[in-house]
């Protein structure tokens, strides 16, 4: 496919400031130079981070973009801890991750919120990384594809092919993140290929074909290549492996 391979980094909540930085100019150091030609590569740190690690990318050689864990859906307000669109904006982010399964479970985070946040993103022109994916129940169930669809369709509720084209949908298992425990690249794959479905019935085939759906999960230096290997599979969102640069580095190399 002509899709270019997206890798993001989700630190999640690690490291402070100076950490941050420290990580970041690692990336920088170690990041190729024709590497950002044949790859997107992106890190989200804790939003406190954001700006200092922009800092670090914004003049050198790599084109790493930054992205936010999460945002909230109103432009401005009385929305105590919340962060807005245009507040990511100015700092210079690219991407912001949404409806993370860790945001779901422990944040009550619902899939009308997922549809709110994704049309304030799109609106202000930051890239969303929606996240779906299935808890282990629901994969020996049976229903994974049925409830991954489901997700995907609520999700994009109400935008249109040309506002979506931009998006990004990362398939997480529930139980394969933080677990140790990766999907098999034919689990990931069948996945990923049905959530490009599902885009190409809301979308169009020739939207869907262009738009990157990634894997996350455990991913790791060791299993990226195969699972990258797959059709379907456009990218990594990339977990605690993206709290090493030298980890980190190496899924970005076998991305190439
Ligand atoms: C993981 O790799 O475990 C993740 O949750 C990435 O977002």
């Amino acid at each position: 496919t002509n899709r270019k391979p997206l890798i993001a980094g989700n630190w999640k909540m690690n490291n402070t400031v100076s950490e941050a930085v420290v990580l970041a100019q690692e990336i920088s150091n170690g990041f190729e130079k024709d590497w950002a030609e044949l790859v997107d590569v992106c890190v989200c740190p804790p939003s406190v981070d954001l700006k200092a690690v922009r800092g670090v990318f914004l003049f050198d050689h790599t084109k790493v973009a930054v992205g936010a864990q999460n945002v909230y859906f109103e432009p401005k307000g009385a929305f105590t801890g919340e962060i807005s669109v245009d507040m990511l904006v100015e700092i210079g982010c690219e991407y912001c991750i949404i409806g993370h399964s860790e945001r779901r479970e422990l944040f009550g985070e619902t899939n009308e919120g997922v549809n709110l946040k994704a049309k304030a993103l799109i609106a202000g022109h930051v890239k969303p990384i929606v996240c779906v994916g299935e808890s282990l129940a629901v994969r020996d169930e049976g229903t994974y594809l049925d409830f991954v669809r489901a997700q995907v369709r609520a999700a994009f509720a109400g935008i249109g092919a040309a506002e979506a084209a931009d998006a990004v949908v990362a398939y997480e298992p529930i139980w394969a993140i933080g677990t140790g425990r990766t999907a098999t690249p034919e689990q990931a794959e069948e996945v990923c290929a049905a959530i490009r479905a599902t885009l190409a019935e809301l979308f169009g085939e020739e939207v869907a074909e262009g738009m990157r759906v990634l894997y996350g999960g455990s991913m790791n230096e060791g299993n990226a290549a195969l699972l990258l290997a797959m059709p379907d599979i456009d990218g990594g969102l990339i977990g605690g492996a993206s709290l090493k640069a030298v980890s980190f580095l190496d899924i970005v190399k076998a991305a190439l």
